[in-house]
């Protein structure tokens, strides 16, 4: 990492993009998780490598891209991501020159629409760089004043009701502050009405991932009077009128998810009464930076916020909890041990205390970094978008 520790009063703070590297992994996950869109048995993602030079020395830097092989929780997907990256995103940031900062990320890619869980992916990666060139930790450059945030998990649909319990007992064992159960049409109120009879004093929430529709309301008000903290994402992703409908009937706040993918969404669906909690995910936002501005239109309208998960990596883990570290994330996020998904990482683990609470990675940039033997033993695909003076195809 060169002069990283150079000061970066010279003038000179651009920093140019020499090279840009995909590489996707499959990671083996310790259980099946299971949604009300579908079954994952593996990770796959699209780790994201750039590699900088500027005035304040040479880094490289890691982002995670959370499209799913199939595009069931949004519309994004691996393959379109992967293509996304090489053929307009990659060129776009490194056609403009050399970089001011991490926020330029956002302005050049900005005229390609959507795509945002790719366009995440490229910003953390530079932004990565650009902090370890510097000395600096994300959750710093963020505004983040904890280096201990509390965490939560998710638990996915269960054949039946007492391995789901059983699942959930050593989540609980382990110091996890709130329980997030996943249900879907057939699998829902007999099944949490169950998990709330054996743990009567457990914070706990349900998360629909979409599966349902406001003719469903009964289902709503009966699930009202299990004093959930949260109804996360009931109805379709475009439909904030009927998650407004059904907000004014229900003491339990609704959280959307997929339904918010800016600060603009995220501000109109307040004001609509559409919710009263708001999940952030960094790659459903298109980015960290819209994720921070996120976070600040909740805070200014009093609306408590927490950091979702997409069974990241530690190169993505790593985003989510500089964001959990941000003094408007008021209630425990998706921010699980690395342990809850994986027996290897890519990147050293993040491990939860016992308390509850898991650290906020202390170094520079996103804290930690892929292990080369790791990285080689999950990696099915490489391919370079970019080389400083090798020509495109
Ligand atoms: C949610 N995540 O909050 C999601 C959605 C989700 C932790 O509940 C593979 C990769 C499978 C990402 C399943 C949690 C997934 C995934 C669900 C994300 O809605
Ligand atoms: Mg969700």
């Amino acid at each position: 990492m060169g002069a990283s520790g150079r000061s970066a009063m010279n003038g000179d703070t651009a920093m140019a993009i020499r090279r840009i590297e995909l590489v996707e992994v499959a990671i083996p996950l310790v259980r099946p998780f299971r949604t009300s869109f579908g079954e994952e048995r593996e990770k796959r993602a699209i780790l994201v490598r750039v590699d900088g030079l500027g005035g304040v020395g040479e880094a490289s830097g890691w982002g995670e891209c959370v499209a799913s092989p199939e595009p069931r929780y949004s519309e994004e997907w691996l393959d379109g991501a992967w293509l996304m990256l090489h053929e307009y995103l990659g060129p776009a940031l490194t056609e403009g020159g050399a970089l001011e900062g991490p926020h330029e990320v956002g302005q050049r890619l900005r005229w390609v629409r959507g795509h945002r869980m790719a366009k995440a992916a490229l910003e953390a990666a530079v932004a990565d760089a650009w902090l370890r060139a510097r000395g600096e930790r994300l959750a710093a450059y963020l505004g983040a004043e904890r280096d201990r945030v509390p965490c939560g998990v998710s638990v996915g649909i269960a054949p039946s009701v007492q391995e789901m319990l059983l699942e959930i007992r050593g989540y609980l064992d382990r110091g996890y502050a709130r329980v997030k159960l996943k249900i879907e049409p057939g699998r829902d109120l007999h099944v949490v009405r169950a998990v709330r009879a054996a743990l009567p004093a457990t914070p706990l929430s349900v998360d629909a991932n979409a599966a349902y529709r406001l003719a469903d309301l009964p289902l709503f008000e009966a699930l009202d009077d299990l004093g959930l903290v949260m109804i996360e994402q009931p109805f379709a992703h475009d439909d904030l009128l009927g998650h407004a409908k059904l907000q004014v009937r229900l003491a339990t706040p609704i959280c959307l998810d997929e339904s918010i993918r800016s600060a603009v969404d995220a501000a109109a669906a307040i004001e609509l009464g559409a919710c009263r909690v708001i999940n952030i995910k960094p790659g459903r936002v298109g980015g960290l930076l819209e994720a921070k501005r996120i976070h600040d239109v909740a805070s200014e309208r009093n609306v408590p916020v927490w950091i979702g998960g997409m069974l990241e990596t530690g190169v993505g883990r790593s985003v989510n909890l500089a964001l959990a570290a941000l003094p408007g994330v008021t209630m425990p996020g998706d921010t699980s041990g690395s342990d809850r998904y994986f027996r290897h990482d890519v990147t050293e683990p993040f491990v939860l205390g016992g308390d509850g609470m898991m650290a906020v990675p202390a170094t520079p940039g996103i804290g930690v970094e892929p292990d080369p033997q790791r990285l080689e033993a999950f990696t099915i695909r490489r391919s370079v978008v970019f080389e400083e003076g090798v020509e495109g195809p």
